[in-house]
């Protein structure tokens, strides 16, 4: 049977408009579930909405909407985006689903029976007319970020969760589970700055604000954003509800895909949240870095921001993927840049890769009237050469992607695609056309659409329109030549004809004009 693979979005706040920052978290996941896929694996992704709390709350009344009219709305909007953007994900939970909700009751209730969580009181600065409280450092100038008005220190009644009590063995299955957290630095920020340090109790209900799951055995509390949130990925699969169908087939996640700023609470809160429930913790938590401006955080006061639409209106969603996949190293955070986009767009999809196709489909229309010659079996040394590179990145390609090294990823199969611009250089076809040397000539070709169509298939979970485009010029139609299989082989092409007229997939973008035009994007408020 095939292995499967289950991977999580984390859910989304639907307080405003998603931008390419946002975006990030589900294109990754996508891709990285489009991979496994391609691997023959039973392949489960899911995404949604985390539609609960008082900023949803005062965000509808100041639109004069509900909080359900508003987040019915935001979902939409979402699932807008996501079909827009090519997204195939297999289920979209809302927090505000039935489903969901009442899981998340029961959960609350064994917790309480536990003794997991107990009454005590929440403390902390709050805003009066916006009936919200804040910590120290959220203020401005001292005064409420979202109104400046005076803060005043206030205590409610909350549950907390007792999280002290499960820090061992929190701690133990770090050390027993190595690939629990990626990259691994992470995981040493947990330990160092929230574990060691003592960790706190969490707060898991409120009574100050009424948008949310409420507490069966307390009912004036509603169920407070993390206990909320993070279960959404166990409900969706019929945890407590139906057990014996997705739940039991898919978990526990192979993958948790998550930003830097919410790693705390996939690394900590919900493998102890799990651990209270009995169940086993997920394979993988992924946390990825940030893509940020020049200036800084993108904001819409700053006039920074850029949105996934406008991008892919304007030069198309392989293209904008791509830039968000491979700028993006796992150290540090990805800058966005109009220069640094329109370089990608030149230089990598049209230079390098592009320009190989049209050159190799040209020359075997020029050469074979556009007739694939067939493998010779006996490889000269610049043909042997480029047949073992190409198998050495396939392996590395996998590597890096089974590590969560995205960028670098691509950075491989690039070098595959430079790799093959230069073998061409090397071996001077016209040259071996004019001196009619027909055998070198057509292992040459072979090797070229070879190469190509490999790495047709290893940016297909990527860019599934630019490999496609590729395979129909070089004239791959045979189901068995596309798949992850078939990518170690060498000598399996035969009776293949690539199109008539290449057809460039990019043309080189008058640098200048554009980067002006994403500058003009930016300022759009
Ligand atoms: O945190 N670059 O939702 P959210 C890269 N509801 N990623 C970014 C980013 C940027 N500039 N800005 C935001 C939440 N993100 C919770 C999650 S999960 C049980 C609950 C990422 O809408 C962010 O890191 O604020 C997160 O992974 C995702 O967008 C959703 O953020």
């Amino acid at each position: 049977m095939a292995n499967k693979f289950y991977i999580t979005t984390p859910i989304y706040y639907p307080s405003g408009k998603f931008h390419i920052g946002t975006a990030y978290s589900t294109v990754v996941a996508e891709s990285l579930k489009r991979y496994h896929e391609l691997k023959g694996e039973d392949s489960y992704m899911l995404t949604g909405t985390d539609e609960h709390g008082q900023k949803i709350q005062t965000v509808a009344e100041k639109l004069g909407e509900t909080p359900k009219e508003y987040v019915d709305k935001m979902a939409k909007a979402a699932k807008e985006l996501w079909a827009k953007m090519n997204i195939k994900y297999d289920d979209f939970i809302r927090t505000t689903d039935e489903r969901h909700e009442k899981v998340v009751q029961k959960i609350f209730d064994r917790f309480m029976e536990q003794g997991d969580i107990y009454k005590g009181y929440y403390e902390g600065l709050y805003c009066v007319p916006c009936e919200t409280f804040f910590t120290e450092t959220q203020l401005v100038d001292g005064k409420c970020p979202d109104c400046g008005r005076e803060v005043v220190p206030m205590k409610e009644e909350a549950y907390f969760f007792n999280m002290k009590k499960y820090a061992d063995r929190l701690l133990k299955y770090y050390d027993e589970h190595p690939d629990f957290v990626k990259p691994d630095y992470r995981k040493q920020e947990m330990i160092n700055n929230f574990i060691k340090p003592g960790l706190e109790d969490l707060c898991v209900s409120r009574t100050s604000f009424d948008w949310g799951v409420k507490v069966l055995k307390d009912p004036k509390h509603v169920v407070y954003v993390w206990v909320d949130a993070l279960t959404n990925y166990i409900t969706a699969l019929g945890y407590l509800s139906d057990d014996d169908t997705l739940f039991k087939k898919y978990w526990p996640a192979d993958v948790h895909v998550v930003g830097k700023d919410i790693a705390r609470f996939h690394l900590i809160y919900w493998p102890i949240f799990l651990m209270a429930l009995n169940l086993p913790l997920p394979k993988t938590v992924f946390v990825h870095n940030w893509i940020m401006m020049k200036d800084g955080k993108m904001s819409k006061s700053k006039g920074n921001v850029i949105y996934p639409e406008q991008l892919i209106d304007r030069y198309g969603l392989d293209a904008t993927k791509y830039f968000l996949l491979r700028e993006m190293p796992s150290s540090q955070d990805g800058i966005f840049t109009p220069e640094s986009f329109i370089d990608r767009y030149n230089f990598d999809l049209c230079n390098d890769l592009s320009n190989l196709l049209n050159r190799t489909v040209s020359m075997v229309n020029k050469y074979f009237e556009g007739q694939v010659p067939k493998y010779n079996g006996t490889p000269n040394a610049v043909d042997k050469e480029l047949e073992d590179y190409c198998i050495e990145q396939i392996k590395k390609f996998e590597e890096k992607i089974n590590n969560f090294e995205i960028a670098n990823s691509l950075q491989e199969i690039w070098n595959l695609v430079a790799r093959t611009n230069k073998y061409i250089d090397e071996t001077a076809p016209w040259t071996l056309a004019k001196e009619e040397k027909t055998e070198e000539l057509k292992s040459v070709m072979y090797h070229l659409i070879e190469n190509l169509r490999k790495i047709a298939i290893l940016i297909k979970p990527f860019m599934d329109d630019t490999s496609e485009k590729i395979l129909k010029q070089i004239g791959i139609q045979d189901l068995n030549l596309k798949t992850w299989k078939s990518l170690l082989d060498y000598d399996k092409l035969e009776n293949i004809k690539v199109i008539e007229k290449a057809e460039p997939m990019y043309m080189r973008l008058d640098a200048e004009k554009e980067i002006g035009y994403i500058k003009d994007l930016m300022m759009k408020k």
